[in-house]
């Protein structure tokens, strides 16, 4: 004889299943869990993943150098560092970034680096030294500009041939602003990569 607190429940389990609402089953397979599949498997962690048609765009938890992180990205099918072409490009990419501020009145104690995040790579690397200027890494044509007001400034040494994403914010007026900054190539650094949507998931 089965005892009647098993039976309930064998009886009970299937109408509880028969009555749950219908949901909306989510995208089980997509670019973005390509992408969170194959790079976990190359070793790196990815922290948003978004979409802006044709492209898929993702960010890695990692602070590497620009070629670093430009290899990193190149993991994925069609992957560069982003290349930015557009206002709603550069919104997507700007909410990607997960910067911290820094203080442009504060400088000597937060620069250079302090660990925490202080920008992100894009894929703008400076071909000055073979007459080719600012250039994207992808090969994509450089149509569009979004650098901080006084950048890109080379630096003190000319040694500011790779570009970041950062967000300032200026003390006296508590004003943030984002926009690409030239810096030195091997500084260390999380990364927006860009693939286009097909190569990853056709
Ligand atoms: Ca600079």
């Amino acid at each position: 004889m089965i005892p009647v607190q098993v039976a309930m429940v064998f009886l009970v389990a299937p109408l509880t299943v028969l009555s749950m609402p219908i949901i909306n089953v989510p995208e089980i397979r997509g670019p973005c869990s390509v992408i969170f599949e194959e790079m976990h498997y190359a070793g790196y962690t990815v922290r948003d993943c978004t979409y802006l048609d044709p492209f898929v765009y993702w960010r890695i938890e990692y602070r590497m150098s620009w070629e670093g992180a430009r290899s990193a990205c190149q993991q994925i099918p069609g992957g560069d560092l982003v290349s930015i072409h557009n206002f709603d490009e550069k919104q997507v990419v700007s909410n990607m970034a997960e910067n911290n501020y820094y203080n442009l009145n504060q400088q000597p104690q937060l620069w250079p680096w302090d660990g925490v995040d202080q920008g992100v790579w894009i894929g703008l690397v400076d071909h000055e030294k073979t007459g080719k200027g600012w250039q994207w890494a992808d090969g994509s044509e450089f149509d569009y500009k979004d650098w901080l007001s006084t950048q890109p400034d080379q630096g003190a040494d000319n040694k500011e041939h790779c570009a970041q994403l950062i967000s300032v914010a200026r003390q006296a007026t508590g004003a943030v602003a984002k926009g690409w900054n030239d810096i030195g190539c091997r500084w260390g650094m999380k990364a927006i990569c860009k693939a286009p949507r097909v190569a990853v998931f056709p």
